[in-house]
């Protein structure tokens, strides 16, 4: 018999038995899950007319509202492949990302739809939609005509619920192929993990074109019919105001330590709190703690990735949550030190992590040499991070394997970022590095030489010139003009001692 593996049929069942309770509050009012379930109805239908079949991708590049979260069940509801992208990134990079997927449909916000549609129609993109943050645009208004009722189209576990672009070590970003079973399964396991209840308050700031916004969040609060307070952003200020009501908050890094600079943080503020989540880079030590002295509460840091969803998990019933470490792999989920080469390794040794589990997706879009290249003959994935799992199994990141930087919680691929330097006139050559910021965690800084003796550049005006190129957060924070780059005895730029000659760059006074 054929089995229903739709994440969206689950969750169907819960916003069917939940109608009355509140799934979004918002500044403008109160969403209930019923009225939300109507919402999803009329996106899918408003889809369906657009021509859009089980399979298809539909690309959405909006800001967050709940309009765009309805378009993204909407999209499951039907059977089809979300395809979210960030709002920061630039028409240069939509067109690749557009080319690659070729989407049924492209959802922009308003003010982008000229920019884009060329690059569109040249792709072959059947129809480009538009839906603003108010409510506005040519999707929501197709979808305001259509009733609230709309079949579900039922999924096999193996079919795609979404394709999330993530940037590779060779620069060109890959499309993670993420299932239903992914979804579903990693929901599951951190609704029971991190003992999710119905009662629950979460506290949404996070952006949803990413894992943690989108699935972690969404998707444990959906299962578990969880009251959302909606944030468009994160702003340390309204998050605190929020908090007297909450019950959970997710966050990247940047989110605690901006809450800690705010006196507005206190134990009273935090007391009706039972979950603060971190993850998506490394929280320090140093903040968990002063995170405990000042509202009492530990914070579960968690790891994962696009490609494996979340992983492991400091404890939240029983077991200490230390500072430093990531937890524990989740149920179901196995994890393993190798070496490059793939021999496993003993307890403490450090090495690389690989993971195997029903979170772990199916492969890279349409490469099938980079997915072969980053699976194991027995099913492992390849994370790329450096870690260490101790005898009783606590898992710590200790580094990264590839070349990749995390600032806020936004990867940034040095090599993607290199390619654009090296293309601007004067510049020889170019080293891309992740510095200490104090913000951000690490920042981008780069280092250039010049092409040849009589070459002129203006470190100030480079980032000016990868402004249409890049997204702002993929931007140097500050460029550096050397005579040459460190290279070792086979020819490689010597990173790690760039990192050391610029650490201070972007924490002393500039
Ligand atoms: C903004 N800027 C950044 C940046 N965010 N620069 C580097 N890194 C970032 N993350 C730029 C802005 O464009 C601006 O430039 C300047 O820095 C200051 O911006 P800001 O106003 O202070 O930033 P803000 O809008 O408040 O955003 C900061 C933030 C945001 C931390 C709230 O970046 C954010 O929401 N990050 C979360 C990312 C996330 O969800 N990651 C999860 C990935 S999933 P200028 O020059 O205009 O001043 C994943 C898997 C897993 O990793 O395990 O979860
Ligand atoms: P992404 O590809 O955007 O999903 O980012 C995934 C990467 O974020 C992982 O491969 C890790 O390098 C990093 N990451 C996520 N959570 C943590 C964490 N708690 N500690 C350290 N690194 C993390």
């Amino acid at each position: 018999m054929h089995v229903d593996g739709s994440l969206f049929s689950k969750l169907e069942q819960v916003f069917q038995t939940e109608s009355d309770r509140p799934a979004f509050v918002t500044g403008g009012g109160v969403v209930t899950y019923g009225e939300l379930n109507g919402r999803v109805s009329q996106y899918a239908n408003a889809l369906r007319a657009l021509g859009v079949s089980p399979g298809d991708r539909v690309m959405v590049q909006v800001e967050k509202s709940i309009a765009n979260v309805a378009v993204y069940l909407a999209t499951l509801k039907i059977g089809a492949v979300f395809n979210p992208l960030n709002t920061a990134y630039t028409a240069a990079e939509l067109a690749y990302f557009i080319g690659d997927a070729k989407p049924a449909v492209l959802v922009v916000d308003p003010s982008n739809k000229d920019g884009l549609e060329p690059v569109a129609k040249e792709a072959g993109v059947g129809h480009v939609e538009t839906l603003g943050p108010d409510g506005s645009g040519s999707l929501a208004s197709l979808a305001a005509k259509q009733p609230t009722t709309a079949e579900t189209v039922a999924r096999a576990r193996d079919d795609l619920a979404a394709l999330l672009y993530t940037s590779g070590t060779t620069g060109r970003s890959k499309g993670a192929m993420i299932t239903h079973e992914n979804l579903l399964s990693n929901a599951e396991t951190l609704v029971d993990y991190w003992g999710f209840e119905g009662g629950d308050t979460l506290i949404h700031a996070l952006p949803i074109f990413h894992v943690h916004g989108l699935f972690v969040a969404l998707n444990t609060a959906f299962l578990s019919a969880s009251k959302m307070l909606w944030l468009e952003k994160f702003d340390a200020d309204a998050v605190l105001n929020l908090m007297p009501d909450a019950t959970v908050l997710m966050g990247v890094p940047t989110f605690y330590t901006r809450l800690l600079a705010s006196d507005g943080l206190t134990r009273a503020c935090a007391e009706g709190m039972r979950l603060f989540v971190a993850g998506s880079a490394p929280l320090l030590a140093e903040t968990h703690d002063a995170f405990t002295q000042r509202t009492g509460h530990r914070i579960v840091e968690r790891y994962g990735m696009t490609e494996a969803g979340m992983i492991t998990s400091n404890p939240y019933h029983t077991g200490e949550r230390q500072a430093g470490t990531v937890g524990f792999a989740l149920p179901g989920i196995d994890v393993r030190i190798a070496t490059e080469d793939g021999v496993v390794l003993g307890a403490d040794d450090v090495g690389v992590l690989e993971v195997r589990g029903p979170n772990v997706f199916k492969g890279y879009w349409q490469m099938p040499d980079k997915t072969a290249a980053e699976f194991r003959n027995d099913g492992f994935f390849i994370s790329g991070d450096l870690a260490t799992i101790a005898s009783d199994g606590r898992v710590t990141i200790v580094g990264r394997a590839k070349d990749l930087i995390i600032t806020g919680g936004y990867n940034v691929y040095p090599k993607e970022i290199e390619t654009e330097l090296n293309a601007i006139d004067g510049i020889g050559e170019s080293a891309v590095i992740g510095v200490p910021h104090p913000d951000f965690g690490e920042g981008v800084v780069a280092v250039v030489t010049k092409d040849g003796a009589g070459a002129e550049i203006d470190a100030d005006a480079i980032v000016g010139q990868l402004a249409a190129r890049l997204a702002k957060f993929k931007q140097p924070k500050r460029v550096f003009v050397v005579d040459v780059l460190p290279r070792n005895a086979m020819g490689k730029v010597q990173k790690a001692e760039l990192r050391s000659q610029f650490e201070t760059a972007l924490t002393d006074k500039q």
